[in-house]
């Protein structure tokens, strides 16, 4: 099946979930503190007016605060043209945000398909959508049959998916890289080093400024955390429009710019 080229950029629409007070609660591979809220607020309405900016409709849910890590509402879905697909987060205390977003998404796709297989893990940042394919790393959080069970759902709907790893002691994929247009892709020199993502235009990450890594590209912006002045750099010399959002907070749990939003524009009967 061919698609628009940027189809994997251009979107209309964007979910985004406001900050809960619980998140001094949520997960983090190394404790460096817990998150402040009133900064993490501000940083969340900054990226959701960056969204806004493009002209994209943005929806901002509700705080959840029985899930602390909710406002990373990226995890809890992978959102097509042809329909969503509602994960399984590999993270047990976070299976439940999933299941609150499949009625959302109920509202703009007609198509919105489970994973029904118990077995089977995924979380939306293990998944990075190119022009041409869906690459899906195996890691902690995302295993073999996960990746098994949304190749079965997407390839009725003209997909390619290609498993590949996520670095170990990276918590997803998409946290060393992330698409800036549909061959180009920001990536860290570890993860460009395993040989995925041959075939593409690469960026790296400056030394020291890995955690640049995870951005979005968004309509005619690419949206990058603040504070990496010369991957930042690099992405505006190869001719992209950068915007730049404080990530203080999110960092302090492993978040990202691409964590908090899901990103799509329907096709169908609701699109
Ligand atoms: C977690 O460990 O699940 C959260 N603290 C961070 C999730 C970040 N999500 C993402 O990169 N897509």
């Amino acid at each position: 099946m061919t698609r628009p080229a940027d189809a994997s950029f251009r979107f209309t629409h964007a979910i985004c979930r406001a900050p809960a007070a619980s998140i001094t609660r949520g997960l983090r591979a190394v404790d460096t503190g817990d998150p402040d809220l009133e900064p993490m607020r501000r940083h969340h309405a900054d990226y959701v007016a960056a969204l806004r900016s493009t002209g994209a409709e943005v929806t901002v849910l509700p705080a959840l605060d029985a899930y602390p890590d909710s406002v990373f509402v990226e995890d809890t879905a992978l959102c097509l043209p042809e329909g969503a697909v509602i994960m399984r987060p590999g993270a047990a205390s976070r299976l439940g945000e999933a299941g609150e977003m499949a009625p959302v998404l109920e509202t703009f796709y007609a198509r919105v398909a489970r994973i029904s297989d118990e077995e089977a893990f995924i979380e939306g940042g293990d998944i990075l959508v190119t022009g041409r394919e869906i690459l899906v790393g195996r890691s902690a959080r995302t295993n073999a049959r996960g990746i098994a069970a949304l190749e079965r759902i997407t390839s009725a709907w003209g997909h390619a998916v290609r498993e590949v790893r996520t670095p170990p002691g990276v918590l997803h994929f998409k946290t060393d890289c992330s698409l800036l247009d549909a061959e180009t892709i920001l990536a860290t020199p570890r993860l460009d080093a395993s040989g995925c993502l041959a075939g593409y235009r690469v960026i790296h990450t400056a030394p020291g400024e890995e955690a640049a890594a995870n951005a979005i590209r968004f309509n005619d912006l690419v949206i990058m955390a603040a504070g990496f002045p010369r991957t930042e750099a690099a992405v505006r010399a190869a001719g992209f429009r950068v915007k730049t959002i404080g990530n203080s907070e999110c960092a302090k749990l492993d978040g990202g710019m691409s964590c908090l939003s899901l990103r799509f524009s329907p096709k169908g009967p609701r699109g």
